[in-house]
């Protein structure tokens, strides 16, 4: 017999054991061993002192505790996430006006709604607006190195919240803490890079038939999903939020590209103004960044594999060549490209003295630090968030942020300016309304976002702005939708 007194289901922590073959001794779970896992009910209640039936573990694993159980001085830091997420909102119309709705019409009442996102205050809008609306809420990271755990712990004294996210984990205790919150058996996913899709499918099959749909923010997880639709791997319906207008227009472009070259600014101390700024790849984060870059007085390189891009890059000012003659002169390198092996070894060895490396994509995989680290002589801690690697004719190239998301995981990094993310999590709020609202329209794949729910975040945030525009008159609507006015 097996009585649960921790958090969370019974079934996922006995699935997840037999799985991944991690069983630990547990002060959580009393045992004892009889008959086979397979005698299980698919879905046994979710509830502390559940008794559930008799199997075949010796031990069982520990649950991940909420931040809540985590850190040492909770009430300061509840207060201080809290001024945080009061900051952010002042200056988050679109996330209001959504919320309010919300409020009213209760969408997500009985929903759970699990989530891996940048737990900053931000972010916490957008979950404490998602268990306002009534959902359950679990939320995690999304990046190790991203989370405040000031903000997780105050979104966990929500009633509807529970928040795993802390900031310095390591992989293993990453994935525990999605573990976790999949644990809450969502219907509704909401992710930034695809690592809880990913693990649904790997680890919790048995959880898909009760997702209702899901909801993905960025390029790499957008990239990662029609990757897996291709497959005929993806089960249930995700909205590529990432790939709308109000998304990528603002929060890409602008958003990169502003708090990418805050972070590195803040980081370095140094100046932009005069410097050979190497702007790896050139989709919509590189437009970005190299925009911005050239706004503050560098001379912007840029790298490209796509001809088209390349030329335009190459049409928009800027340099353009292949990485190899880049690493001879750039003084900072920022990849953008959302690919692997961007920045490599033969690139170090042509390097300056002095140059800083920095990634702006979502995966730390873009620069080889484990290149650098062999080629490196020495290695040391220059500033906060600043790794020097010292070679053996004695240049040092500087990694910042340990090659992971820039904007968001060097030690000052805030993330994307509070407007631009208004605007993105406006987009994932409704797409969370959508599919449930319409959960019969969207099978199993990835799906473009209703273009009507996009113009509906754009015509608040207009509002809010105070900006009026102008709409088409009928019979301008009639010719833009016939085809027999000629010459
Ligand atoms: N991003 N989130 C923030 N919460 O401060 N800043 C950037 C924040 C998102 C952005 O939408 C991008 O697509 C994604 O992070 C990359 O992981």
């Amino acid at each position: 017999m097996i009585e649960i007194i921790g958090r969370g289901s019974p079934y996922l922590f006995i699935a997840f054991a037999v799985k991944h073959d991690r069983l630990r001794p547990s002060s959580k779970l009393e045992y004892d061993v009889s008959c086979p896992t397979n005698t299980l009910e698919r879905r046994p209640p979710k509830r502390f002192g559940s008794v559930f039936p008799p199997v075949t573990l010796c031990s069982a694993m520990t649950a991940y505790p909420p931040i809540s159980e985590q850190l040492d001085d909770l009430e300061a830091a509840r207060e201080e996430g809290r001024r945080k997420m009061d900051w952010a909102a002042q200056h988050m119309p679109i996330m209001e006006a959504v919320g309010d709705e919300f409020d009213a019409n209760q969408p997500f009442e009985g929903e759970r709604i699990a989530m891996a996102m940048h737990v900053e205050a931000k972010t916490a809008i957008l979950v404490e607006t998602l268990a306002d609306g009534g959902a359950e809420v679990a939320v995690t990271g999304c990046n190790p190195l991203s989370t405040h755990d000031d903000v997780s712990a105050a979104l966990d004294t929500h009633e509807n919240i529970t928040s795993y996210a802390k900031r310095g984990v390591d992989d293993d205790e990453y994935y525990e803490a999605i573990e976790a919150v999949i644990d809450l058996e969502p219907t509704v996913t909401v992710d930034d890079g695809m690592d809880l899709v990913a693990a649904i499918h790997e680890d919790y099959p048995e959880l898909i038939d009760g997702i209702v749909g899901g909801a993905e923010e960025t390029t790499t997880g957008v990239h990662r999903l029609r990757a897996m639709d291709d497959d005929g791997a993806l089960e249930y319906p995700v909205f590529a939020v990432n790939d709308t207008p109000m998304k990528r227009l603002f929060d890409n472009v602008h958003g990169t590209g502003e708090s990418s070259l805050a972070s590195i600014a803040m980081t370095t101390n140094l100046s932009w103004a005069g410097k050979n700024v190497v702007v790896a790849g050139y989709g919509y984060c590189g437009k970005g960044v190299a925009k911005k870059a050239a706004g503050q007085n560098a001379n912007v390189i840029v790298t490209e594999v796509e001809p088209r891009r390349a030329l335009e890059a190459h049409m928009e000012g800027y340099e353009v060549m292949p990485m190899a003659d880049a690493a001879e002169v750039g003084d900072v390198f920022l990849t953008t490209t959302g690919n692997r092996d961007v920045v490599v070894r033969e690139h170090f060895q042509s390097m300056k003295d002095g140059v800083l490396l920095a990634n702006a994509g979502h995966f730390d995989i873009e620069i080889d630090l484990d290149a650098l680290d062999d080629l490196a002589v020495d290695r040391y801690e220059a500033r906060d968030g600043v790794e020097a690697y010292e070679m053996e004719d004695g240049r040092r190239l500087n990694v910042i942020a340990e090659g992971r998301l820039v904007n968001l995981a060097a030690p000052v990094s805030l993330g994307h300016p509070v407007e631009v993310m208004d605007q993105s999590f406006g987009i994932q709020a409704v797409c969370v309304r959508e599919m449930l609202e319409n959960a019969d329209e969207y099978d199993a794949g990835v799906h473009d976002v209703p273009d009507e729910l996009d113009k509906e975040i754009a015509e608040i945030k207009l509002e809010a702005e105070g900006v009026d525009f102008d709409s088409l008159t009928d019979t301008q609507r009639e010719y833009m939708g016939s085809w027999d006015h000629g010459t």
